[in-house]
């Protein structure tokens, strides 16, 4: 398993706006996880209709694209091994009133529609590399060597 795999998470709009973004980066970090891109944005509705594309025949998605594009937003990448999995293990399911207290949205969120973080899906191959290049140039992500990488990595 590679410890260069990364993967696309956000902080949503109602996480910024309730001062959350210190707290998903902290937790990341103390897992071992490391930031290769961040980027603090508003998202505008063609980047939205496109994000959720998939979804674009749901009776939510009006309002999904209403809300993601309601105020700003903190987009991130980061890089660990199985790191898709881990990140998606730590947010919780979609339903935060489905979510285990002690991953993200169990212990900061009631509502579907209110559910405080994205990451890609670790079961849609290509979803990580298709939304971080829809988020970032090539030239925002940085490449660079943790000193404690040898206690995290056998
Ligand atoms: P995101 O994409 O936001 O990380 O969420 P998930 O990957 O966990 O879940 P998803 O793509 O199935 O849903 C996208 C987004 O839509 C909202 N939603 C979902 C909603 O408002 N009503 C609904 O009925 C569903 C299924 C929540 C997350």
């Amino acid at each position: 398993m590679s410890e260069h795999e990364r993967t696309f998470v956000m902080v949503k709009p109602d996480g910024v706006q309730r001062g959350l973004i210190g707290d998903i980066v902290s937790r990341f970090e103390d897992r071992g996880l490391k930031m290769v891109g961040g980027k603090f944005m508003q998202i505008d509705q063609e980047l939205a209709e496109e994000h959720y594309g998939e979804h674009a025949d749901k009776p939510f998605f009006d309002g999904l694209v209403d809300f993601i594009t309601s105020g700003p937003v903190f987009a991130m990448v980061w890089e660990g091994q199985d790191a898709t999995r881990q990140v998606r293990n730590m947010m919780g399911e979609t339903d935060p009133a489905e979510s285990a207290p002690g991953t993200i949205r169990g212990d900061y969120g009631l509502d579907l529609g209110r559910n405080v973080i994205h990451g890609s899906d670790h079961e849609d191959e290509g979803a990580n590399e298709r939304e971080i290049e829809l988020f970032f140039d090539e030239d925002e992500l940085v490449d660079w060597d943790q000193i404690d990488s040898s206690w995290l990595y056998e």
